[in-house]
């Protein structure tokens, strides 16, 4: 079964996308997720140019030595742009895989360790009595777990606090927009937020919280310290994450469940983490750390450690990143919960999917390979547009950590 033709797509329904689609000499598509928020075009190239011509006249059937030949052939070995590159070649295969075999691709990983994958929605609000009325909307909805986002005091934009509250879409100009940044006036108020969110809707689902690395380590401690009276399920990306050892720090001072990773693509970016047991859930995502042949390795070290999955799923991961994370947490012994934050209807029209929510969970259909698929006429209609991640100032104008 050789590789015969090999195709980047790149389209933007609401958010820009980019997706590769594989097709076999038995006649078989398969499809894959590559898009990097905020640097697309990059990932594009990489592939049409670097990998696409690798790919015509490989044994599709050749999971594990394709992802090996790409990673050690590439000399550069990890970073964004190449593993999610390598990311949406495995997906296609594995889409592909599961095709061949006519089951879905969670049977081929040993089948469901689950019925359903338990999601947690995106509660975000200017102000605090607009959190608590969203939190309730979703409790009335059935989810069991809910992220509470707040705007803080003082400070005229805060990330992941917008308009639409269902999702929130970060990357929204073609020059990045500048968003300013005060831990003190943070570390203030938001401990406040989530005591009223506990009193007004208890203790009896999921509270989540995401920091977007925006402290250093004494002050995240502080922070975890100070909301274990309120029981988190976690609080995420406290600091940068790519200074492992700042967790340690973190650690001998709060309970306060930590997670973290949807930046990092490989297992060695979370050696220190797991294997000092630093965290408590791996944040990482198909798209980002190799697909879904690197993910499960991960997840295999974590499970080792008594760490948890906890994937990356905000709207810049396609559906069809949804669909392969899905198999994914539906196999593993070692899942914890998913994120979940609905696409648009321009973006379910170019990706039709076979996922749906009900219960507070996700559940998947037994449709062959991943379950979801582009509809290329409709991506055609969306051209790609150029959209930037904003940056992050402090009050006095230094550049910090987004
Ligand atoms: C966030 C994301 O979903 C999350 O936890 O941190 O909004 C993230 O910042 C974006 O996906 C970046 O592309
Ligand atoms: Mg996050």
């Amino acid at each position: 079964m050789k590789i015969v033709d090999a195709r980047v797509i790149v389209c933007s329904p609401d958010r820009n996308f980019v997706t590769l689609k594989l097709q076999t000499s038995s006649g078989l598509t398969g499809v894959g997720d590559a898009t990097l928020n905020g640097r697309e075009l990059s990932v594009a190239s990489y592939l049409q140019d670097h990998v696409c011509p690798l790919l015509i006249g490989r044994d599709g059937a050749c999971i594990e030595d394709t992802w090996q030949y790409l990673y050690k052939g590439g000399y550069w070995r990890g970073g964004p742009v190449g593993m999610t590159a390598i990311a949406a070649v495995d997906m296609a295969l594995w889409d592909i895989k599961g095709k061949t075999a006519d089951l879905p691709v969670f049977e081929l990983l040993g089948g469901k360790s689950r019925d359903a994958v338990l999601v947690y929605g995106h509660a975000n609000g200017a102000t605090a009595p607009e959190v608590l009325e969203w939190v309730g909307r979703y409790l009335d909805e059935g989810y069991r777990a809910v992220r509470v986002q707040c705007g803080v005091p003082g400070l005229q934009s805060t990330y992941g606090v917008s308009a639409d509250k269902r999702s929130y879409e970060p990357a929204d100009a073609d020059v990045p927009t500048e968003n300013l940044w005060s831990s003190e006036r943070y570390l203030s108020f938001i401990p406040g937020v989530l005591e009223s969110v506990r009193k007004h809707h208890g203790f009896d689902f999921h509270l989540l919280h995401d920091v977007h690395h925006r402290l250093r380590p004494i002050e995240a401690a502080e922070l975890g310290k100070r909301l274990e009276p309120y029981r988190l399920f976690w609080l995420e990306d406290p600091v940068p994450a790519e200074l492992q050892e700042g967790f340690r720090l973190i650690r001998q001072h709060t309970t306060t469940p930590l997670a973290v990773g949807e930046v990092l693509p490989t297992v060695w970016d979370f050696r220190t983490l797991i294997t000092e047991q630093l965290i408590d859930y791996v944040r990482t995502s198909v798209q980002r750390a190799g697909g879904i042949s690197h993910l499960r390795k991960i997840a295999a070290l974590a499970e080792l450690y008594h760490v948890r999955m906890g994937c990356h799923g905000a709207t810049d991961l396609s559906p069809v990143t949804m669909a392969a994370a899905l198999h994914v947490d539906v196999s593993i012994p070692n899942f914890g919960i998913q994120e979940y934050m609905p696409h648009t209807e321009a973006t379910y029209e170019v990706f039709p999917r076979a996922y749906a929510f009900r219960d507070g969970c996700l559940h998947l259909s037994d449709a062959p390979g991943l379950g979801v698929d582009i509809d290329e006429a409709a991506a055609a209609r969306y051209p790609y547009r150029r959209a930037y991640l904003p940056v992050n100032r402090l009050e006095d104008g230094t550049m910090h950590s987004w």
